[in-house]
C-alpha cells in the first residue's frame, strides 16, 4: 500500500460559505501553481480540470507561462484546450509527461482513486501513468474510507462485442460484494453510451466492500472483453483537497 507521508493544510477557511464548483476551482488553481514553462502536461477532463486547463490557458496569454505542450485525456478536454490556446501534441510524440492534473470520483485515504464515471477513463489512465507527477484535484465530497463503498458507480471500459456476457461475468466475479453490473446508457432510449475510444462502460454497483483492491483490479483486467478499468491505484503523486476548513495537499 502507498503511504501517505504528507498532510498539510495550504490555505485557510474561506469567510465565506464557498459553492461545490468554487471548491473544485480553488483546487484547480492551487494544482496548477505546480506547472513552470517548457513542460508537457497531461490535461484532465472533468468539471474540476476544466478549470486547471482554463486556468494554464489564462497563464499562457498573460505570459507567465510559455512553451507548454498539452496532452489531452479526451475528446472535450482536446476542444476545450484548443479553446483556451494551449498547443497539444499526444504520447506517441511525447511518451514522457511531466505533471498531470485532473479530477477523480473517489479518494481513498492511500491516494487510490475512482474514475471514470465521465467517461474518460482509459486515456487518463494512460497518460496519468505517462507521468512524472500526477496532482489531483477534488472537493472534500469526493473523500472515502473504501473505494467503491459509496454504493456509486465502478466504471469498466469494455469492447462493444457481445457486452452482455462481459458485464454477466464481471457481476459473478464481485459476487459476494453483491455487485450489479449495468450498461452505461444515455438518452430516452437507452442508447449505450460509447467513450472516445469506441467502447462501452460498464458501472459495478457494490453492496459490500470488495476487498483487496490489487486482486480486483488484477482479477477485472484478466477478463478478454475488459479494456481497463477505474481504479487508479497508487498512481497519484498528490492530492489537493477544497473544502470549507481550507485546502488540504497530500504528498505520497
Ligand atoms: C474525470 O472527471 C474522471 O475520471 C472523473 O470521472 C471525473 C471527475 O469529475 P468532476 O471533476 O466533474 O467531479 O477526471
Amino acid at each position: 500500500k502507498p503511504t501517505v507521508e504528507s498532510a498539510i493544510m495550504v490555505s485557510k477557511p474561506s469567510p465565506v460559505i464557498l459553492t461545490q464548483d468554487e471548491l473544485k476551482k480553488i483546487a484547480a488553481y492551487k494544482a496548477v501553481e505546480f506547472v513552470e514553462s517548457g513542460m508537457v502536461l497531461g490535461l484532465g477532463t472533468g468539471s474540476t480540470a476544466k478549470h486547471a486547463v482554463d486556468r494554464i490557458g489564462e497563464l499562457l496569454r498573460l505570459g507567465k507561462l510559455n512553451n507548454i505542450v498539452g496532452i489531452p485525456t479526451s475528446k472535450m478536454t482536446h476542444e476545450q484546450a484548443v479553446s483556451v490556446g494551449i498547443p497539444l501534441s499526444d504520447l506517441d510524440s511525447h511518451p514522457v509527461v511531466d505533471l498531470a492534473i485532473d479530477g477523480a470520483d473517489e479518494v481513498d485515504p492511500y491516494m487510490n482513486l475512482v474514475k471514470g464515471r465521465g467517461g474518460s477513463l482509459l486515456r487518463e489512465k494512460m497518460i496519468e501513468g505517462a507521468c512524472k507527477k500526477f496532482v489531483v484535484i477534488v472537493d472534500e465530497s469526493k473523500l472515502v474510507e473504501h473505494l467503491g463503498g459509496s454504493g456509486l458507480a465502478m466504471p469498466v471500459e469494455i469492447v462493444p462485442f457481445c457486452w452482455k456476457f462481459t458485464a454477466h461475468r464481471l457481476q459473478l466475479l464481485f459476487e459476494e460484494a453483491g455487485c450489479v453490473a449495468k450498461l452505461r446508457t444515455f438518452g430516452e432510449n437507452g442508447k449505450p453510451f460509447v467513450t472516445d475510444n469506441k467502447n462501452y462502460i460498464i458501472d459495478l454497483y457494490f453492496k459490500k466492500d470488495i476487498g483487496d483492491l490489487n486482486a480486483a483490479s488484477d482479477a477485472i483486467l484478466r477478463h478478454p472483453g475488459v479494456v481497463e478499468h477505474g481504479m487508479f491505484l497508487g498512481m497519484a503523486t498528490t492530492v489537493i483537497i477544497a473544502g470549507e476548513l481550507g485546502v488540504t495537499m497530500k504528498n505520497k
